[in-house]
């Protein structure tokens, strides 16, 4: 059949017949969608636990998923991705608003005119001999007067799937919707999943996703990046809020007080694992104890009655790195993925388990990777790729904060800032003050990750660890950062850390994981005005005897490394930072401008 014959308008009512969708917008909406991609069915979620047992099983039966195995691993499946489709794309992610400036300087720009007519091409028929899924979903807790509607249509059941872990799914987001127009239009398809005609695009004015030709989390599960960080972004900054590439966490001390801290750090960074940290045996005898908000992003508001900061985590579940992933290193997300899980791209063992790099000390003899092909110890392949994924419900969280649902969210008292870096950057210190640390997240360095496709392990410049996620200028983001103070009575204290500096011999000075504990606890004392800190170039910062290493066999001198400022090394920091405050010089805050100067002249 000719693509003439395929287009009349009496085609488009049949693919809809029977089809239910109670809100006349969507459903008009979905029309266009059908006309234009052309499925051959339609299928819209409810988002039921019997519709999910259906749609494992077909994808089962596509050969998309592999039940693992179910005595060890009940309800958990592998899926191994096209190898050209294993992580964000930054280079094919674009803001298509009318004018570039709007975009800015860190984002790639499109007119949104050309875009949705380039886009319309690809869209055409790519969904023809396909089933298109319509999946309702919300975007934070159900009645939160933060939570945002979004309608995604795609043609991969495997992104159908996991929205359904991801956020709250199907038919809750009719009833938030009612008869309203106010929903994200999220449109996807994998098409051929060529990279060559792969496009994650933004319409920030018209609140609208498309993306065509990648079945990858962030590039497909249009919830998590393009809606809840950059279009959510946008929002945020005209109406006065903000969302953020941030965990949130709850953090109970001896006296029974609960600290609320939101911790933005780079994709692949930490967040999940700082996120549902197991404090020491010492701690938890003393009484300290960590829950779980929210483990990638956070929207912030500020609360009227009180004049505080207020925090939501707009997810469901948690779409995870595994390697590394350990019964050493976090115990809480080895039980999380021990159901309910989809493993994305890790290795597959002889009696249906799954292992990964860091799983275990000892590697498997034999196993089958993540491509499909076997693996031995030697191969000099790793079994699992680096950026291999847990897609996993947030109930499964033994530790999930008991206000994950709360419609208000929760008051934060810290915000942490951290990246990924070998050198220079100190394990911790406190900014003087909110504007300062809006100068520390605006400057924050990162060692890129196998998050992105690109480099491995090149510092980059990742400002509050969002360059990959600011849907608009960046430089309205940081003016929005240092007003948003104005509308605080007291405000989070801002931290900066890093887990990742070595020492001479390439070791990492500090353990990290559950012995981050000890930064948090100081972290938590300062935020409660407590525990000491000394004046120093960066920051406050705690002396080596300030940090309790009690209990770590660590000598003195490892954390003296740890938190050594090395004054050349910050001088090649501060010119580093050059690069990006001549990129967005011009309408750079300043603000940010001062605030480097007053370190260059402490230098
Ligand atoms: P995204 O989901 O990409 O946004 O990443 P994330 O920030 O949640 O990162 P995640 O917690 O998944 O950690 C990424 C990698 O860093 C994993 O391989 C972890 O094992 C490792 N990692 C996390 N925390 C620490 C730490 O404290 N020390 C060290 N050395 N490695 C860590
Ligand atoms: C990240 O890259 O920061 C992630 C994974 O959290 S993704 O959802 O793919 O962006
Ligand atoms: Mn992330």
């Amino acid at each position: 059949m000719n693509d003439a014959a395929r287009l009349p308008v009496a085609r488009d009512m049949d693919r809809l017949a029977g089809v239910e969708i109670p809100n006349p917008h969507v459903r008009a909406w979905v029309a266009e969608c059908a006309a234009m991609c052309q499925p051959d069915r339609i299928h819209v979620l409810n988002g039921s636990a019997a519709e999910r047992q259906e749609l494992l099983q077909q994808a089962v039966a596509e050969g998309v998923l592999l039940p693992l195995n179910q005595q060890k691993l009940p309800g958990c499946y592998l899926h191994r991705s096209n190898p050209n489709d294993v992580a964000r794309t930054e280079q094919c992610t674009f803001i298509c608003t009318p004018s570039e400036r709007l975009a800015g300087q860190t984002n790639n720009w499109m007119d949104p005119k050309q875009c949705y007519a380039m886009l319309g091409q690809l869209f055409s028929g790519s969904m023809r001999g396909r089933t298109l899924y319509v999946v309702p979903f919300v975007m934070g807790p159900l009645g939160s007067p933060l939570a945002k509607v979004g309608v995604e249509i795609t043609d991969s059941i495997y992104v159908a799937i996991s929205m359904g872990v991801m956020t709250r799914m199907g038919d809750c987001a009719w009833k938030e919707l009612q008869g309203s127009d106010e929903f994200t239009r999220c449109l996807h398809s994998v098409g051929d999943c060529n990279p060559e005609r792969r496009y994650i695009c933004h319409f920030p004015l018209d609140n609208v996703i498309w993306s065509f030709g990648s079945g990858y989390g962030g590039n497909a599960l249009l919830g998590k990046k393009c809606l809840a960080l950059r279009l959510a972004g946008w929002m945020g900054y005209q109406q006065g809020w903000m969302a953020e590439h941030m965990l949130l966490m709850g953090v109970t001390s001896p006296d029974g007080a609960k600290t609320y801290v939101a911790a933005a750090f780079p994709s692949a960074c930490g967040k999940t694992n700082f996120a549902m940290l197991i404090p020491p045996e010492k701690y938890l005898k003393a009484g300290w104890k960590i829950n779980t908000l929210g483990d990638d992003i956070a929207w912030m508001y500020v609360n009227k009655h009180d004049g505080r900061l207020y925090a939501i985590n707009p997810e469901a579940g948690y779409f995870g790195v595994v390697p590394g992933t350990s019964y050493q290193t976090n115990p809480n997300a080895m039980a999380i993925i021990q159901r309910d899980t989809i493993y994305t791209n890790v290795a597959l063992l002889p009696d249906g388990d799954v292992w990964w790099e860091g799983k275990t000390e000892t590697p498997p003899a034999a196993c089958i990777d993540w491509t499909g092909q076997p693996w031995t110890p030697n191969c000099g392949r790793p079994a699992a790729h680096p950026n291999s994924r847990f897609t996993a419900p947030m109930r499964n969280n033994p530790v999930l904060d008991p206000q994950a649902d709360d419609p208000n969210g929760v008051p934060i008292s810290g915000i942490i800032f951290g990246g990924r870096r070998t050198k220079t950057i100190p394990l911790v210190f406190q900014a003087f003050n909110w504007i300062h640390g809006v100068y520390l997240g605006a400057t924050l360095g990162s060692e890129t990750t196998a998050a992105a496709t690109g480099q491995l392990g090149v510092v980059r410049r990742d400002p509050m660890a969002m360059l990959p996620f600011c849907g608009y200028n960046i430089n309205y983001y940081f003016t929005h950062w240092i007003r948003m103070r104005k509308q605080m009575k007291d405000c989070p204290r801002i931290f900066h850390v890093n887990w990742f500096r070595k020492g001479d011999d390439g070791k990492f000075l500090w353990p990290g994981f559950g012995e981050n504990m000890r930064v948090l606890k100081w972290i938590v004392d300062r935020c409660k005005g407590q525990g000491y800190a000394a004046e120093t170039l960066l920051g406050w910062m705690p002396r080596p005897e300030d940090i309790d290493l009690d209990g770590l066999n660590l000598p003195l001198g490892r954390i003296e490394a740890a938190q050594s400022i090395d004054l050349e090394e910050i001088k090649t920091e501060v010119l580093t930072q050059t690069e990006l405050f001549m990129k967005l010089a011009g309408e750079l805050p300043k603000e940010l401008i001062f605030l480097r100067e007053l370190l260059i002249s402490r230098l």
